[in-house]
């Protein structure tokens, strides 16, 4: 049951804190997990937790902890008690918005728990406060969407205007939106809408080279098996939910150890792959 003053409490704290990041978040950790798409399940984030625990890890939400899966405000619950806690950074997704809320479900399940207007304030003060981005150890790039044409250096997230009800920066826009592919080449109008774009392998690689780091992690694309590696093993897309529309899907998160990040099968914990970072 959620107790509305109580989440109120949580979600105040959450957007003072949140004030306080900026759109680009370091983190520098040797033990940290990263989450993707969790879309309300939150029975794998409580797995996650206890089979990685917050005394030993650090965690980083790739974004869209709500709309679509069955426990969608239990999902926010959990993530803003990690974030209070200092062991999560949360990064936005592109269902952390208004637009995407009314339509996907989180608005039908959130306001009978939580009433009109504290609804209002999660939907118009925390999730526009979402840092967009996080560097960790300086190496591996983490966003919800993909690259964005008129970025050219990671430092350059930091710049973006922030705090909108959608992005208003076409930039902050396509980190939340746009796709990797190996189909094409540059960027491409997405299928996703206008102002989404797809990125090629030429994109990835100028990116990388020219940021001196060696990995993008993204989440955003329903994959069933939970990961798919783009661009030469440059870009790992996650997914990290089997709850509603994706029952049946394998969700995995990407544990990073002493320099070496491994995909985990998050119900199995088996290891999938590992991905040295000098590779
Ligand atoms: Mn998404």
């Amino acid at each position: 049951m959620i107790n509305r003053d109580y989440f109120k409490g949580l979600v105040d704290r959450a957007i003072e804190k949140l004030g306080e990041l900026d759109n680009l978040v370091s983190v520098n950790s040797n033990r940290v997990v990263i989450i993707g798409d969790l879309h309300g399940d939150v029975e794998s984030l409580e797995k996650i937790i206890n089979d990685y625990p917050p005394g030993n890890w650090r965690y980083i939400g790739l974004g869209d902890y709500v709309d679509r899966g069955e426990y969608q405000v239990e999902t926010l619950e959990k993530v803003l008690k990690l974030f209070l806690q200092g062991v999560m950074i949360p990064l936005r997704g592109n269902h952390e918005s208004y637009v995407m809320n009314e339509v996907y479900g989180f608005m039908d399940e959130a306001l009978p728990l939580l009433g009109q207007s504290l609804l209002s304030t999660v939907i118009h003060d925390l999730f526009p406060s979402l840092p967009y981005a996080a560097l960790l150890n300086d190496k591996v790039l983490l966003l919800h969407g993909g690259l964005a044409k008129g970025l050219e250096r990671v430092d350059d997230i930091r710049k973006l205007s922030r705090h909108d009800d959608e992005p208003s920066d076409p930039v902050a826009f396509q980190i939340l939106w746009n796709d990797p592919s190996d189909e094409v080449t540059g960027f491409v109008d997405s299928p996703r809408g206008p102002g989404a774009y797809l990125f090629g392998p030429d994109v990835t690689m100028r990116f990388i080279e020219g940021n001196d780091i060696a990995l993008i992690i993204r989440g955003h694309s329903y994959i069933t098996d939970g990961y798919w590696r783009f661009h030469n093993g440059r870009v790992l897309s996650l997914f990290t939910s089997s709850s509603g529309p994706y029952y049946g899907a394998k969700p995995k998160v990407v544990v990073f150890s002493d320099g070496t990040l491994r995909i985990i099968d998050v119900k199995s914990r088996n290891m999938v792959t590992d991905i040295k970072l000098t590779q």
